[in-house]
């Protein structure tokens, strides 16, 4: 073998190590993971090492020492992944082998870390995947072939390839998690001027056990977006800007957001894209600055009669401005249930409409909202075939006795929520096996913009039941039994569960 070949092949094997390393960069940062698998193996070989040795190293090097580690394991990972193309040479298991064993030492640094979770080896497994691909195909483009120059140019292209790709997205992900983690440490360092809400008593009926409590928890909160990487935006640099059909435009940071008069509310929203009897809906305690009060200060001009919104992430969406300037509590949220909104649900402001479905109003990582008229745009979901308007449809579901449950037979307690967001909830009727409906009781809500809560009993003999639930709102409709599809306004239907007594 001539000389040329055997330095493509080691080449063709740092490259090969190089771009795992990237490949399980990116998977950390995207998982919002707390170190990359390098940064482990680095942390790990710190709390090896003996502490006399880690103080005169530390006296030579300052604090640099984990990112100095860091680059350190990096590059025996380069100059391992050459000795493994060198391998490859004499036989192509002996170059895995010498990957595997890497990964081994990666495997078991990760295993040792208290804060050890199977997720937490994602970014190992992806890594690992991209060495075992690369290493073939690199070295295959590494073997010479009948032109010298056709085969240099190919390996020079494949490999020069791959290592421009590894430093660009090592990089390009540390950037992006970079953003992430200050954005995280900007947000929990806000202190605004907001309460977390007290549940209102009686909106919990109390029974049965195993009800969806009636504030969501942030955490437990449904999340929809298009956003595959969450947007990290800094309150720091954000800025709104009103104008279109507006008098006088209006630019606002942060600061004089959070400044101006807060409303705090209760507001329930959901998703068109709940089916009956789904988990896309959730109530919680918005607080923000009232959109109406901004609207007028912009001077809405006649002819108008959509806002057109705009999130960092480019998503777009319209609201008609009669619902952001009518009576009900549209907002620019801040805080959610008493936080700063969490970054997956928009931070640092989003908008909450009650009444309208989120894809036509809730718009998260908000930066525009252009005055405008529904017939002159069109917007993300509008595009895809979904309305123009997004009217929330009255709908109820039964969360007990949960779909498929076995239940001792006699009386048994029953409920769940039913939802009329700007309307109100009425009356909440449920029925066993198609028999006469019964009235549910109602927990108390403190306005029109939110769930209710239902519950009952039912006596139940041995056997196969099926329980159904249907809401009168209060403008007096009652849930029709007819199922639509959620394309392309949202669902409609009588929601039912099948569940068995003993
Ligand atoms: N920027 C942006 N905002 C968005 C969306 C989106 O994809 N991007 N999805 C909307 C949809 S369809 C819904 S139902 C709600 C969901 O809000 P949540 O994730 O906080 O529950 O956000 C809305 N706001
Ligand atoms: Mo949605």
């Amino acid at each position: 073998m001539t000389s040329a070949p055997r330095l493509r092949l080691a080449l063709a094997g740092a490259v090969t190590g190089l771009a795992g390393v990237a490949a399980s960069q990116v998977v950390t940062h995207l998982l919002n993971g707390r170190a990359t698998p390098v940064e482990v193996v680095a942390e790990v070989v710190i709390a090896k090492t003996p502490g006399p040795v880690v103080e005169s190293l530390i006296s030579v090097v300052g604090r640099n020492d984990k990112p100095i580690l860091v680059a350190g394991v990096t590059i025996a990972i380069v100059l391992l992944g050459a000795v493994a193309g060198l391998l490859t040479a004499r036989r192509n298991l002996y170059g895995h082998l010498v990957f595997w064993a890497m990964a081994a030492v990666s495997l078991a640094a990760a295993m040792s870390r208290p804060d050890f979770t199977p997720l937490s080896l994602l970014p190992l497994a992806v890594g690992v995947l991209v060495w075992a691909v690369l290493l073939d195909y690199l070295t295959g483009a590494a073997t010479p072939h009948p032109t010298v120059e056709a085969s240099r140019r190919k390996f020079l292209l494949a490999a020069g390839g791959v290592a421009v790709a590894a430093v660009v997205v090592g990089v390009g992900g540390r950037v992006v998690g970079q953003g992430r983690r200050a954005v995280e440490t900007s947000r929990r360092l806000l202190r605004l001027p907001v309460t977390a809400g007290t549940v209102p008593a009686g909106a919990e009926t109390g029974a049965p056990k195993g009800l969806t409590p009636w504030r969501v928890p942030n955490d437990d909160f449904y999340r929809i977006d298009t956003a595959l990487v969450v947007p990290a935006v800094d309150p720091d640099g954000w800025k709104l800007r009103i104008h279109g059909l507006v008098d006088r435009e209006i630019e606002l940071t942060y600061a004089q957001l959070v400044a101006r008069q807060m409303t705090q509310d209760w507001v329930t929203i959901c998703c068109v894209s709940n089916p009956v009897g789904g988990e896309l809906i959730g109530n919680a305690w918005w607080s923000g600055v009232r959109i109406a009060d901004l609207l007028r200060e912009a001077g809405v001009q006649p002819g108008a009669d959509a806002v057109k919104q705009t999130s960092q992430d480019g998503w777009t969406c319209g609201t008609p401005v009669e619902a952001l300037t009518d009576d009900r509590n549209a907002l620019l949220a801040v805080a959610m249930n008493g936080e700063p909104l969490p970054v997956e649900h928009g931070f640092p402001v989003r908008m909450i409409v009650p009444g309208l479905y989120g894809y036509v109003s809730a718009t998260k990582w908000l930066v525009d909202l252009e005055v405008t008229r529904f017939a002159d745009f069109t917007a993300y979901w509008t595009d895809r075939g979904w309305s123009e308007k997004g009217p929330v449809k009255t709908e109820s579901r039964v969360e007990v006795p949960r779909d498929g449950a076995s239940v001792p037979s006699g009386s048994v307690g029953v409920g769940g929520h039913a939802w009329a967001q700007h309307t109100g909830i009425e009356k909440v009727e449920f029925r066993l096996d198609g028999s006469a409906w019964q009235e549910a009781e109602l927990g108390r809500v403190p306005g029109n913009d939110t769930w209710v809560q239902w519950s009952g009993t039912v006596d139940v003999p041995q056997g196969q039941h099926t329980l159904a639930v249907r809401a009168t709102d209060r403008s007096g409709y009652t849930q029709t039994a007819a199922r639509a599809d959620v394309v392309p306004n949202g669902a409609t239907g009588w929601h039912s569960v099948k569940f068995s007594a003993g």
